[in-house]
């Protein structure tokens, strides 16, 4: 058993590394509550040991996929962008909550030039990329005693891990704010570190000094309990509007005034308003479509879905039918989808079964993501009704 997560030390070494020697620093983000954290966990902690370190590093690059255009984790369009908009060729690029299942990808960028980190917490494939290091606990050669970390709360790790005792008590109180918001959207199990970071962060809320936090709290006055303006805050975290290659959510994460705040809260309000809106009548809508649907999956697909929308449908479709639900967003040639199964069942696995039937698939037991060219379709659908028969 050992004491810390794999590479966690070599990764720290290696962002310490491009810090001292100036080396362009991208971190590259999921464009979700998880993601975001991930992000700015390790943007703060990063510029916090150049100060340290007295080093003038060049402004880190923050980018998130477009969820709606390019899917899920790293793509060709993002490599682009980055390499575009790098000062030096000589760059270290990080990816947070994404990257171990972009075989192809983190290649293109090994090819371009970057080297590469993913700390990510999704589930482990056949084929692992070719990344200089991977920080991620579902390693196979992984023996640390716990996996079941957010990946904000990877992040924190690394950024304790390069901070060591200069890790202030105050950046340490507002990272595990964002520890606690992410552990709770991912539906991580409420145990080990977990569970003390969401009793901390929790406690944290009261004299948090985030100026999106404080707008939120302006905004949100009725709630029930603190879990109840959690939630809230997590749904207003989980849009994802976009702008040059950033989700508007991070950019009120980073609000350094509560005036800057207090403008970018509206607009996102907004979208969460329409968002549930629309993901509630869309719920209702394959509700009764599938009432009198018997097969062994709920497989469902079209193209005026939104893929940002379908994993929530997907949740309650599952709480209600208690079968695997595979739902897509047709987009072109492809597909790109979501899925969730009742508890016990394992997605990953059903997808590995149909793999060959797939251009990408990742994530976690319950819930996962895929893409699917649409002549595969079909094949797919009768592949996974065999795994789960
Ligand atoms: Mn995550």
């Amino acid at each position: 058993m050992n004491e810390k997560i794999r590479n966690m030390e070599a990764a720290a070494l290696r962002i310490k590394e491009a810090v001292t020697k100036g080396e362009q620093i991208i971190v590259y983000g999921d464009s979700d509550m998880d993601g975001v954290s991930s992000v700015v966990i390790l943007e703060e902690a990063i510029n916090n040991l150049a100060s340290i370190l007295k080093q003038k590093i060049s402004k880190i690059i923050i980018a998130f996929p477009d969820r709606n255009k390019e899917g899920y984790g790293l793509n060709d369009k993002a490599l682009a962008f980055l390499d575009k908009k790098r000062g030096s060729k000589k760059s270290l690029l990080i990816t947070v909550d994404c990257g171990i299942t972009n075989i192809k990808e983190v290649k293109q960028a090994k090819k371009l030039g970057f080297d590469v980190i993913i700390c990510d917490h999704h589930k482990v494939l056949e084929e692992i990329p070719e990344a200089d290091i991977i920080v991620d606990p579902k390693h196979p050669e992984d023996n640390y005693y716990f996996k079941e970390y957010c990946n904000a709360g990877l992040a924190f790790k690394l950024a304790e891990e390069l901070l060591q005792e200069n890790m202030s008590s105050y950046l340490k109180d507002t990272f595990i704010e964002l520890v606690m918001l992410a552990t709770i959207a991912d539906m991580m199990p409420e145990e080990e570190e977990n569970q003390k970071w969401i009793y901390e962060g929790l406690a944290n809320l009261d004299k948090t000094q985030r100026p999106a936090i404080l707008a939120l709290k302006d905004v949100f006055t009725s709630y029930s309990s603190k879990r109840d303006f959690v939630g809230k805050m997590i749904s207003v975290f989980n849009t994802v509007r976009m702008k040059d290659h950033r989700v508007i959510t991070y950019d009120f994460m980073k609000s350094t005034d509560i005036e800057e705040a207090k403008k970018i809260a509206p607009i996102l309000i907004q979208d969460t308003e329409e968002r549930q809106a629309e993901i509630k009548a869309l719920t209702e809508n394959l509700k009764e479509d599938l009432m009198m649907d018997q097969s062994t999956i709920i497989f469902k697909g079209s193209d005026k879905y939104r893929i940002d929308y379908l994993g929530a449908v997907a949740s309650r479709l599952v709480g209600w039918f208690d079968r695997p639900v595979f739902l897509y967003a047709t987009k072109g040639g492809l597909s790109r989808g979501t899925v969730r199964v009742p508890k016990g069942m394992d997605a990953v696995k059903a997808m590995t079964s149909c793999k060959d039937f797939l251009v990408t698939y990742g994530g976690h037991a319950p819930a996962a993501g895929f893409t699917v060219k649409n002549e595969n379709l079909e094949k797919f659908r009768e592949g996974l009704i065999k795994y789960f028969k």
